[in-house]
């Protein structure tokens, strides 16, 4: 074996420990735990096991509510309110929604009849409206 072939065996062995060593490193922070996937550590995965951004189904209700209450509806930011969210969010906008008192054109506590967010949206936005359609296209499993 000639000097310039130990030179290669040499630096060949060094190579190979150095890649084994930074699979080693990356598998084991990879193995060690599933709690890295949500750093918020607020369950907020959505139950894909991956992280989503952070996501307010409450705020989200008050807002569809505030919009559809009183005299008249703001359709347009209905739709504008619920652009970013998805089906199984949609569901726990239903869910923090529950029932709530309608009556003529929004909440009444004396005469309303307890609805929830399907009906509400039906009675203010009109169940053959571009919009109800717009929204049950994309929440089918809700709407
Ligand atoms: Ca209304």
């Amino acid at each position: 074996m000639t000097a310039e072939q130990q030179e290669y065996l040499k630096y060949g062995g060094i190579a190979v420990g150095t890649g084994l060593l930074v699979y080693l490193i990356v598998k084991s922070s990879k193995d060690s735990g599933g709690g890295q996937q949500d750093p918020t550590g607020n369950d907020n995965t959505g139950g894909s096991g991956y992280y989503e951004a952070p996501f307010n189904a409450q705020s989200v209700a008050e807002n569809l509510f505030s919009l559809m209450d009183g005299y008249g509806t703001k359709e347009a930011e209905i739709i504008a309110e619920l652009t970013a969210v998805n089906q199984s969010q949609f569901a726990k906008v239903v869910q923090a929604f529950g029932q709530r008192p309608y009556y003529l054109f929004g909440s009444n506590d004396w005469f309303g009849t307890m609805h929830g967010l399907k009906y509400w949206l039906q009675e203010e936005l009109g169940v053959t409206s571009d919009y109800y359609r717009t929204l049950k296209l994309k929440y089918p499993n809700y709407l």
